[in-house]
């Protein structure tokens, strides 16, 4: 979660510097005021470039994987000289990030990097932002048609959904029955996710039971492995496609005497994730490299801004990470933080 200091202090400090309250996040309206806005006077030489705003609009509040993403964007941001305004959407739904952005596109940000909740719900206020004027960026997550941006970074989600299921074929010994919990249908990064581990762990000889939605519950994602085990007392493993899935899976897993019997094989790197991986509750993340979206969703804002070619779409590669490589130097840099490092 973020600190007072880091949420507060900085957007004043920009809002004064913006002379504006009508930059999303300095005024007092309650779909804006989660926004923090950080500003560099560094990195750009006193050109045009030095005053672009932008605004990221997060899938969800106090998510890990979205704060590293924007300690990304805003490093990259400080070397163009752009303030980044940060929106945390209550929660992971299209209804509660959609006011956000209608909020976004009525002040006009030069540009929006946003994760949209639903790849097909979201089309019609994220087009609205690009047609009042702001260069669109869509990081994370994507839409069924993106027509209005200039750039989709992302994880290659179905890459890493596959890594996933070859780890839990090489855990489990090659077959056994195997379950997978979701997120919400209609996420463009957990649908894929889900989707590859099913075709590679069918494809390495593992049976997979069921896929199911826990939405971003932990105590879904608990009863759901409950009712799973009563049913299949010779569950093998269980890969949780977000962190609220694996935190789940654990204390399912636990409520059953069952940690470490049945694998877990989770998604994403949070502090919570880590601390199971490295206590044997978890025995594999497959991470995603959220610092490094950031960047280059800045970098892709960049070029739309100055008018230079944009890259359609970029996938980054997913890391897998071990008890045995956690601390390892290629593994930390992708780790994700509670808030950005001062
Ligand atoms: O896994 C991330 C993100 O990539 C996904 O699109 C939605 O869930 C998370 O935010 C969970 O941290």
């Amino acid at each position: 979660m973020h600190g007072l200091t880091r949420r507060h202090l900085p957007l004043m400090a920009a809002c004064i510097a913006a002379g504006s309250l009508a930059v999303a996040g300095c005024g007092s309206s309650s779909s804006t005021s989660s926004g923090s806005t950080s500003t560099s006077s560094g990195g750009a030489s006193g050109s045009a470039r030095a005053s672009k705003k932008i605004t990221f609009v997060a899938g969800d509040k106090g998510d890990e994987f979205y704060i590293t993403l924007d300690c990304g964007a805003r490093t990259e941001a400080k070397k163009h000289g752009f303030t980044v305004n940060f929106q945390e959407p209550d929660q992971f739904t299209p209804s509660s990030q959609t006011p956000i952005v209608n909020s976004v596109a009525a002040s006009k940000p030069d540009a929006v990097l946003i994760a949209p909740t639903d790849a097909a719900a979201m089309y019609t206020p994220i087009k609205q932002l690009a047609e009042n004027g702001s260069k669109v960026v869509l990081v994370d997550t994507t839409l069924k048609n993106p027509d209005m941006a200039a750039s989709q970074v992302s994880t290659d989600d179905a890459g890493g959904g596959k890594q996933a299921a070859d780890q839990m074929a090489a855990l489990v010994g090659g077959s056994g029955k195997v379950i997978v919990i979701n997120l919400n249908p209609g996420v463009s990064t957990t649908d894929a996710r889900g989707k590859a581990f099913m075709d590679e762990a069918k494809l390495k000889g593992l049976t997979v039971l069921t896929q199911q939605y826990a939405g971003t519950s932990p105590e879904k994602a608990a009863s759901i492995v409950q009712s799973t085990l009563a049913g299949n007392p010779d569950l093998k493993g269980i890969f949780a496609t977000t962190n609220f899935a694996q935190d789940g899976a654990v204390t399912g897993l636990r409520g059953q005497n069952k940690l470490g019997a049945v694998k877990i094989i989770g998604f994403d790197s949070s502090p919570l994730q880590v601390q199971q991986l490295r206590q044997g509750e978890v025995q594999a993340l497959i991470a995603q490299q959220a610092r490094k979206i950031g960047e280059l969703g800045i970098q892709q804002a960049a070029a739309a801004l100055a008018g230079t070619a944009t890259t359609k779409q970029i996938k980054v590669p997913t890391v897998a990470v071990t008890k045995a490589n956690v601390d390892s130097a290629t593994v930390k840099p992708v780790l994700q933080v509670k808030q950005c490092p001062a």
